[in-house]
């Protein structure tokens, strides 16, 4: 009732709202001062609306939330966008423009953390009772600069004094060894589309010390009270576990134990039965500890037996699991938890030990023989769910990387395939289409995604056709304008947009595209021209301290330099590597994709989600039959995809057998030869540095642990295809139409859907 008068007034609100804070009406407000009226109206509409509420709670419990702009997305999921848009045209305004003002939470490094939010998104909008429970870094991931084609790292300085955070009086006191914290809760509040509120619970402490960061992101270690929640880890697989990071970690899940039990204790719930009212989802391993965490308050401060406790607590926690590579599983050396969290250790050997009393293979210890301490192991043993995030993933995991433990412990096991909201990656980012697909199928399809296998019957519609044509085309356009303002580069809208956007990564394989570009470079310069002139796009950060990542996109930006600056070549080609890459940059993206490249070597990439959001958006994925990737080709079939390369269990027995020498696909093909030797040319070092270059060019050749040069012929042979094919202009419209038709199943409702049935079990507030 109150939202209804709210929404009735938006408009007289908004002037208030103005007049309050800025004194003027608001037509003369500034676009800044315009999205502050509206973040003011937007909380209060939130403020007012429906909690959902229930029996049993999901707790989401993560490092991560990169939950991207909030403006756009709220008034979608209010149901006021319309409305609100309305009311700026009349003023003179545009939410685009507006939107540039609000900074982006730097939350979270890539898919993992971006999934987090998206499942926020979908458990309010399903109306599951639920929240996430993360930490508040003051500079969160790092802001990408480039300087003489490399990659610095600079502070992000996201945070404002008016923001969507809710400052609580809520405050723990969090213990380690050697000191003593004390944390302040901050609320986030996540609006389902079209259903009721949930919270995101960020955590955070008062003595951060903000001036300790002094060049980029090089601050002083030691001092805890002052750093602890500075700065996101970044992502990083290669370098060695840091104590800064089992701090955040610590903080996090006893910020998180504390906040579940003083709301169990609020509501009166037996703590025996815990399970019944809250389930907590282990984000990655990275949360582990919040297992340990609850047995020892149970043990020490409820009067729960050691038997007892650890039989709640593992009904009461599932785990899971985004990797394969054994360097992202965590193992924390046990001396560095006795030095930050000496209070777990009787408690994690407790554990340890009851795994050895009930089982002989040594390979499932928690604690191992150099006493590292296993953190997924943990979750595994005194977790109740363990799932993978795509099928051929789970199935990995059961097979090979965790076979083990599935022997123990088959029904722990399950797969959820991985999600992406529509609100966001399609209502929010692509209104053209959406508008289309609405005016085509009805509205339906936004609370049921699978409805839009209805746009199917439609292949014959050339009417529908040509529209799904020209608004890509718009976006492309918008694309282009937004690259020039925001790089200082120049695209052809009517050269075909091929993306790659993800983190960094020697798997990923943006090193196979760098070849594949070289390849197409050389080829120009010899006078064979494409069809249609190409744009290669990037967006990636790597973490600091990944060596080869960086020279990676040390190689890149070269290649930027010598193809848009070679007259003879860059009327045909352009590269770009956009700088910064984040979600809203990604929002620009994925829109205006016509290709969307997804060459991870097969078997590494637990799922990937943005093959799903370009997929959504009517590109057309070039890949390995990966991840996620896999589960696209068996709903779009082999027409409608480009898959390339060796197989998932191909990859797993060339590792077995350690037999892959990439020295001999060198010097096998002349055309992977001339591409890898450029690296090292006169032409690349005259703007690159000797150092980097050299440095990948080795790897490459004598190394390659991700068998770049094993796919890159068929990539190449893919790749012209599809290129190709764009030029059957009523066949690649018909890919579209599919692709966006079989998007359905990656909606992140139906993950939530399936997390609820199998593993979280909980009412629908209604
Ligand atoms: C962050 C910090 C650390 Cl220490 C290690 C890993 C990460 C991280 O960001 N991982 C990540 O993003 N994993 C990805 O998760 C996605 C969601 O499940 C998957 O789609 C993707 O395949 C996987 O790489």
């Amino acid at each position: 009732m109150q939202r209804d008068i709210l929404v009735l007034n938006l408009e007289e609100q908004m002037e208030r709202s103005a007049d309050r804070q800025f004194d003027k009406s608001f037509a003369d407000c500034t676009d800044k001062e315009a999205y502050y009226v509206l973040l003011d109206v937007t909380n209060e509409l939130m403020r007012v609306a429906e909690p959902i509420v229930g029996e049993k709670k999901i707790y989401y419990i993560s490092m991560e939330f990169l939950i991207g702009k909030l403006l756009s997305n709220n008034l979608i999921n209010l149901r006021v966008y319309d409305k609100v848009n309305q009311i700026l045209r009349k003023n003179g305004k545009k939410l685009a423009d507006i939107e540039e003002y609000e900074p982006e939470p730097s939350l979270g490094n890539g898919g993992l953390g971006r999934l987090a939010a998206c499942f926020l998104d979908s458990i309010a909008t399903l109306k599951l009772p639920g929240e996430g429970i993360g930490l508040n870094y003051h500079y969160g991931l790092f802001k990408q600069v480039f300087e003489k084609n490399l990659q610095t790292a600079q502070k992000d300085q996201w945070q404002e004094n008016k923001s969507w955070l809710e400052k609580t009086d809520t405050t723990f006191d969090v213990n380690f060894g050697d000191k003593k914290v004390t944390s302040r809760l901050y609320n986030l509040y996540v609006c389902g589309y079209d259903s009721g509120i949930n919270k995101l619970r960020l955590f955070d402490i008062e003595t951060v010390d903000e001036k300790l960061v002094k060049k980029g992101i090089n601050f002083d270690k030691t001092k805890i009270e002052k750093n602890l929640t500075l700065f996101l880890y970044p992502d990083d697989s290669d370098e060695a576990g840091n104590l800064l990071r089992i701090y955040q970690e610590y903080f996090l899940v006893s910020n998180a134990a504390q906040l579940i039990l003083h709301e169990m204790k609020e509501r009166q719930y037996d703590l025996h039965k815990l399970y019944d009212h809250a389930v907590i989802q282990i984000n990655d391993t990275h949360p582990t500890m919040i297992i340990p965490e609850l047995i020892r308050i149970l043990v020490e401060e409820k009067a729960f037996s050691m038997d007892d406790a650890i039989k709640v607590v593992s009904k009461t926690c599932a785990y899971t699991n985004h990797t394969i590579l054994a360097e992202a599983l965590e193992t924390w050396p046990l001396a560095y938890l006795e030095k930050v969290v000496p209070q777990l250790v009787p408690y994690i050997k407790e554990l340890d030990k009851r795994v050895r009393a009930k089982v002989k293979n040594k390979n499932v210890q928690i604690i191992d023989k150099d006493k590292k301490v296993h953190m997924a192991f943990i979750d595994i043993h005194y977790g109740f769910s363990v799932n993978g995030v795509a099928a051929i993933h789970t199935d990995i995991l059961k097979n090979t990387e965790l076979n083990d433990f599935y022997k123990l412990y088959p029904e722990k096991f399950n797969n959820k395939t991985n999600g992406i909201t529509f609100r966001r990656w399609l209502l929010s980012c692509n209104h053209p289409l959406a508008d289309l697909i609405a005016d085509t199928i009805g509205d339906g399809y936004k609370k049921d995604a699978t409805r839009l296998e209805d746009l199917l019957s439609h292949e014959k519609d050339e009417g529908f056709l040509d529209r799904l044509e020209s608004i890509k085309q718009e976006k492309k356009k918008d694309l282009a304008a937004y690259i020039e303002k925001h790089e200082g580069v120049q695209i052809d809208p009517t050269s075909i947009y091929d993306i790659q956007v993800k983190r960094l990564h020697e798997y990923k394989r943006q090193q196979m595209n760098a070849l594949y570009i070289i390849h197409k470079y050389l080829e120009i310069k010899n006078g064979k021209k494409p069809v249609r002139p190409l744009t290669f796009i990037f967006g990636a950060k790597a973490a600091p301290a990944y060596v080869i990542a960086k020279d990676i996109i040390h190689l890149l930006l070269c290649l930027q330099e010598i193809v848009n600056n070679d007259p003879d070549v860059s009327p045909y080609m352009k590269v770009v590597f956009v700088e910064n890459y984040n979600v809203t940059y990604a929002e620009h993206l994925i829109p205006a994709a016509d290709v969307s490249e997804q060459i991870s070597l097969a078997s590494k990439e637990a799922s990937g989600t943005s093959n799903m959001k370009f997929m959504l958006n009517g590109a057309i994925t070039l890949g390995t039959d990966d991840g996620a990737n896999v589960e696209i080709h068996d709903l779009v079939g082999d027409d409608n995809i480009y898959i390339f390369g060796i197989d998932s269990d191909t990859v797993i027995k060339h590792y077995k057998k350690a037999d892959y020498v990439s020295r001999k696909y060198y010097e096998k093909s002349p055309v992977i030869k001339e591409a890898v030797d450029f690296i090292v040319s006169k032409q690349c070092l005259k703007v690159g540095k000797k150092e980097n270059l050299t440095r990948l060019y080795n790897e490459l050749l004598n190394k390659d642990w991700f068998m770049t040069l094993i796919d890159l012929e068929s990539y190449i042979e893919a790749k012209d295809r599809i290129f190709a094919d764009y030029e059957d202009r009523n066949k690649w419209k018909h890919m579209m139409l599919v692709n966006i038709a079989k998007a359905g199943y990656f909606s992140s409702d139906r993950t939530i859907m399936e997390y609820n049935k199998d593993i979280w079990k909980l009412q629908r507030a209604d």
